[in-house]
């Protein structure tokens, strides 16, 4: 056991005899769900206001280890940090623990039942108790286990890098299956819920469907060359249900979910990192280099380009994009270690910009959206930053609706301060109080 002490102890202090926590709407993993579809119906900020921030590691951060933030469905944020894994209270903006390794913390971790999963390059796979940061388990991985694991039911799935893809029962990690993929796979899982778990092998350049229920494989395809991302799937689709895949020659893909039979294929470009997902009308967006050139595209369920969109000439793009209710489609991208520039982009569903906010760091992880409507990323300086509209009926700034609010209007109106002329017409009278009476009912 690495990590923390008594595994064997607190795995039945978490796992034996608690009913395991209802997964409410948080963000329980990289991308979302287990689907790895990437949307939520909560609805974004429409202008990239930065609320509040924090500090997620004192140590430093990997561009290219450390990847997005998740959420349970109790606001808790997991992030994984240069030492293990960190847990922040996004209700308290606060530190909640650090759950501290001898080795980085890989990529983005995943949550179900009470229990987050990540593993570390250096060949470990941990389970921590989402709530007091106590190890639960812990096991030798050789191979690499530190991309991201996929969670649904009490099971978490993860590929090691050099060899296998393995199911474990998250409560007390008891494997539960374990398949070879022929050297390895950088593709990270996703599952269907239908008993399917998807990824793909480095050398034989395929996408391959295999049993949730003892990891057979159920069908393989072909591809120009690996997956580096992972394979959102849509199971609504009115048929069988379609598996997206791009791999790293920039090839996008869509198979049909339950045969493995393509039905259709683009080439976007010359280089791809695994940037796709799916919106709630089904539309495809996925990333490419054309050259030094990238753009992100969106496609028709049916292969058909909609748009594209030319992200800034210097700028990288590494992770897949999310969308929200209203379809806003949210991105990340970074410059050089030369040019230490994040940025996070929001585009409309017709591929026009809504918003681009330059970070003070590079940023190269999939934003994660919580269901109040925060936007959250992380950079290269170490901070978590919470992205959110403003709250005008939080007229004193303290966080909360509240007859302060009122008063302090009232004040404010009174001394005829610029900020009490609430209609914005130069002038101070009862069309700013009743303006601003409308505005504080609404609440946020
Ligand atoms: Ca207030
Ligand atoms: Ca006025």
């Amino acid at each position: 056991m690495r990590g923390t002490p008594g595994v064997a102890v607190l795995a039945c202090l978490a796992g034996c005899g608690l009913p395991a926590l209802a997964q409410q709407d948080g963000w329980p993993m990289w991308q979302r769900t287990p689907t790895r579809l990437g949307n939520t119906t909560a609805v974004g900020p429409k202008t990239p206001t930065i609320e509040w921030s924090i500090q997620f590691d004192p140590n430093d951060y990997d561009l290219e280890y450390n990847g997005s933030p998740i959420m349970d469905g109790e606001g808790r944020i997991f992030l994984c940090v240069q030492r293990g894994l960190a847990a922040i209270d996004s209700h308290a903006r606060s530190t909640l623990w650090s759950f501290e390794i001898d080795d980085r913390g890989g990529y983005t971790p995943a949550y179900d039942s009470g229990v987050v999963v990540f593993g570390s390059p250096t060949d470990y796979i941990y389970g921590v108790d989402a709530a007091t940061g106590l190890g639960l388990w812990s096991f030798p991985e050789p191979g690499r286990p530190n991309l991201s694991p996929v969670a649904a039911d009490g099971v978490v799935y993860y590929i090691t890098q050099l060899g296998d893809i393995k199911a474990r029962r998250i409560a007390d990690g008891q494997l539960l299956w374990a398949k070879a993929i022929p050297s390895g796979s950088i593709a990270h899982p996703a599952l269907d819920l239908d008993g399917r778990v998807f990824s793909g092998s480095n050398t034989q350049f395929d996408t391959r469907a295999l049993s949730t229920t003892d990891g057979s494989l159920l069908w393989s395809s072909p591809m120009e060359r690996w997956l580096n991302g992972t394979l959102p799937v849509l199971t609504d689709d009115g048929a069988d249900g379609r598996v997206y895949v791009a791999d790293f020659n920039a090839n996008l893909r869509c198979f049909n979910r339950l045969t493995g039979e393509q039905m259709w294929a683009v080439d976007l470009g010359s280089a791809s990192t695994g940037t796709v997902c799916v919106g709630h009308d089904g539309t495809v967006y996925a990333g490419a280099f054309i050259g030094s050139t990238k753009k992100l595209f969106a496609y028709t369920p049916d292969g058909d380009l909609l748009w594209e969109y030319l992200i800034g000439i210097a700028d990288g793009l590494k992770h897949p994009p999310i969308v929200d209710g209203d379809g806003t489609i949210y991105f990340t991208t970074f410059k050089t270690a030369s040019t230490p520039i994040g940025r996070v982009h929001a585009l409309k569903p017709d591929g026009s910009v809504l918003w681009i906010k330059d970070m003070p760091e590079r940023v190269a992880s999939s934003p994660m959206l919580a269901p109040d409507g925060t936007l959250y990323v992380n950079c290269a300086d170490t901070y978590l930053y919470a992205i959110k509209d403003p709250c005008l009926a939080d007229f004193n700034g303290d966080g909360s609706v509240s007859t302060l609010d009122f008063l302090a209007f009232l004040n404010a109106w009174v001394a005829q301060e610029p900020k009490a002329d609430w209609n914005h017409d130069g002038s101070f009278d009862t069309l700013d109080f009743l303006a601003f009476l409308n505005t504080w009912a609404a609440g946020c």
